[in-house]
């Protein structure tokens, strides 16, 4: 279910997208398919116009009403074109600056040369600072929590991706240093992390599953195996989950 099979894509019946699992990603499936199908009926009326022109007689004067030709295809077009434009601009927005739930689930996503960690806030609500000078992979700190913020105590950090189906969750993305692409297909995620930036990305999981996440931007050397996993559970399931981190996490 969560992982499309690609090997007969060309003779499947169904259209060969990765599967839907976040709330947004039907209205952008929709709105790609309503692109591809305006460019292949323009791509068929230019050749039926193209073949009109070869096959009828060649005028011998200069039509008169130029502007029907060119002036009204063109503001068509025009109009059109600005129409999906503004369209595909909505929708991506949607992830990112407009309708923000204030209640979402926040969970910080860093990448770095080769990896992606997530940092849950702990019972605090509250991420601890960040140093990237104490960020040590190799002692536990991948993220680099400064031990004298006391907000830093309790946060959560892992080298997966858990998260609860039907929660709207806001993710904040960091990187430590180079520029990395968080991307996970399934969700129709897709936004670089920048370091000295932090990007909000939010969305819905809707189906239970586990999915990849990839890194999009040619990082480095181990690029081929920025890899982590993103694991979609039932609220029940996604508590119980947390509550072992926690415990895990206390000293
Ligand atoms: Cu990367």
């Amino acid at each position: 279910m969560a992982i499309s099979p690609h090997a007969p894509v060309l003779l499947a019946a169904r259209w060969p997208l990765p599967a839907d699992a976040s709330a947004h990603g039907p209205s952008l499936d929709q709105h790609l398919i309503l692109n591809l199908w305006i460019a292949a009926a323009l791509l068929a009326l230019v050749h039926v116009i193209l073949l009109i022109g070869l096959l009828s007689r060649r005028r011998t004067r200069a039509p008169r009403r130029g502007w029907v030709v060119e002036y009204l295809p063109l503001s068509f077009l025009i109009l059109l074109f600005a129409g999906l434009t503004i369209q595909a601009e909505i929708l991506w927005a949607a992830t990112r600056y407009t309708g923000a739930n204030p209640a979402a689930l926040q969970v910080e996503v860093t990448g770095m040369q080769f990896a992606w960690y997530f940092r849950y806030p702990g019972p605090d609500a509250t991420f601890g600072r960040t140093d990237p000078k104490l960020a040590a992979p190799g002692e536990g700190n991948p993220v680099g929590i400064d031990p004298a913020d006391s907000h830093g105590t309790d946060d959560i950090v892992t080298s997966e991706l858990v998260l609860p189906a039907g929660r709207a969750v806001d993710l904040r993305l960091n990187a430590q240093d180079v520029i990395h692409g968080f991307a996970v297909p399934e969700m129709r995620l897709k936004q670089n992390a920048v370091p000295g930036e932090t990007i909000h990305l939010h969305f819905t999981p809707t189906t239970p599953g586990t999915y990849a996440i990839l890194c999009t931007q040619l990082c480095g050397t181990g690029h081929y195996r920025m890899q982590a996993n993103l694991r979609i559970l039932p609220p029940a399931a996604y508590s119980a989950w947390l509550a072992s981190k926690q415990t895990g996490a206390t000293p």
